[in-house]
């Protein structure tokens, strides 16, 4: 290949990195391993038209194979999700929020959402983000108890701020979410309800994870978390979404472009394209019901070593352990596990006393390994070398050559 001689210091560093790759465990829960298809499409010559507008009402010419792409993407994500819109042409998860606030609001408007330190995320209203400053962001969190959500507390709340919008959605919430008793909350104020299913999108599609979309109006997903495709953004409207608001598509297209974005990065909705046929297929839901047992398996070897694990455990892709027992942070927790091979990421826990950028916890996810075919009887080993490395950071040399070893068997896609 000619890249090597054009760039080879470009070239070298996406080899070393497809190395780290092989040769390590990615297990931050918002992370994947895409296929080589998707890959595919990623570098192919669609990166180079612009293409703004939708399929057959464009700015540019020469569109015909584009249009048919986007198309195709629609059509699949529609089936795939069981809703009558969408649009594929976000960049990526925030700006896909983003066209949901600009759609159905007016700066200052109410909306409530998840608190970022208790698991929501950035845009769903968290005060640094525009969402946060922008709008009048009431946020809700877990229960000081249980650090579970507290549905009559979110009613009480929801019924005394009264929001335009709610979403429900989350980073680093190890449970399912009551989709239906969110909506009874919306419906009850007639709020609009949008559900951010960045992190479980390939676990709904599955079947491993229930589904939204009988109870919210709208649903915004990026594509390279469980879903396992290239990073990009989607919004959906549901039925219940359309009967709330006809116009919502409309609203919708219109904010993302013209009014957010200019043209559409069309290899990436090719590749999301390729990534939905495959989640449509049968080896997919085995993947998904795998990624469970996965984290669960882990999950329970972990507890075995005393650890305290946010909510008791997990019903989904991810564990978020709370470390103060361990006499570690989360950022030394982060550190020696890079440095053992294992890759996670420190996290806040509900309530911590500790700062964001040092906080009490880290969060760890089966989605990525679970890819490269892992099942529980290598979460039995991840769990001991965690626990190893924590107990003995001298063994971390050790572990990491375990782990290699380990990685050997279970090749990248
Ligand atoms: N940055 C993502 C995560 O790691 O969960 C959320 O957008």
């Amino acid at each position: 290949m000619n890249f090597k001689k054009i760039d080879s210091q470009i070239a070298k560093l996406i080899e070393r990195e497809r190395e780290r790759q092989e040769t390590t465990l990615e297990m931050i829960p918002s992370e994947n391993h895409t296929s080589a298809a998707v890959r595919e499409a990623l570098g192919s010559v669609l990166t180079d038209k612009y293409a703004e507008g939708y399929p057959g009402k464009r700015y540019y010419a020469g569109l015909e194979f584009y249009d048919k792409i986007e198309t195709l993407c629609q059509e699949r994500a529609k089936k795939l999700f069981g809703v009558p819109y969408v649009n594929v042409q976000p960049y990526s998860g925030s700006p896909a929020n983003q066209a949901v606030y600009f759609a159905l609001l007016e700066p200052g408007d109410t909306v409530m959402g998840m608190s970022l330190p208790h698991g929501g995320h950035l845009t769903h209203g968290w005060k640094v983000s525009f969402s946060g400053k922008y709008y009048n962001s009431i946020q809700y969190g877990v229960d000081k108890e249980t650090n579970l959500l507290n549905y009559n507390e979110i009613e009480k709340l929801a019924k005394e701020v009264k929001p335009k919008l709610i979403w429900v959605g989350a980073t680093a919430y190890p449970r399912f979410f009551n989709w239906e008793k969110f909506g009874e909350i919306a419906d009850l104020i007639g709020a609009y309800l949008a559900a951010d299913i960045a992190h479980i999108a390939g676990l709904i599609i599955a079947g491993v994870h229930p589904s939204p979309v009988p109870y919210v109006h709208i649903i915004t997903t990026t594509t390279h978390k469980t879903l396992r495709g290239p990073r990009g953004g989607m919004i959906m409207v549901t039925e219940k979404g359309l009967s709330k608001d006809p116009e919502l598509p409309k609203k919708i297209d219109k904010t993302v472009f013209p009014g957010l974005q200019g043209g559409p990065h069309e290899n990436n909705i090719a590749a999301i394209a390729v990534c939905l046929k495959e989640a449509s297929s049968p080896a997919f839901k085995k993947y998904g019901k795998q990624i469970i047992k996965n984290s669960k398996a882990l999950a329970s070897e972990i507890l075995k070593y005393g650890f305290n694990l946010i909510t008791g455990g997990t019903d989904n892709h991810l564990i978020l352990i709370d470390l103060r027992n361990k006499g570690i942070s989360g950022k030394e927790a982060q550190i020696i596990l890079e440095k053992s091979g294992i890759t996670i990421n420190k996290n806040t826990i509900p309530f911590d006393p500790n700062p964001p950028f040092n906080p009490s916890g880290i969060r760890l996810g089966t989605p990525a390994i679970t890819t490269r075919g892992m099942k529980e009887k290598e979460m039995k080993k991840i769990a001991f070398w965690i626990n190893e490395v924590f107990s003995n950071p001298k063994s971390y040399l050790k572990v990491r050559k375990e782990v290699k070893k380990l990685c050997k068997k279970f090749p990248l896609p």
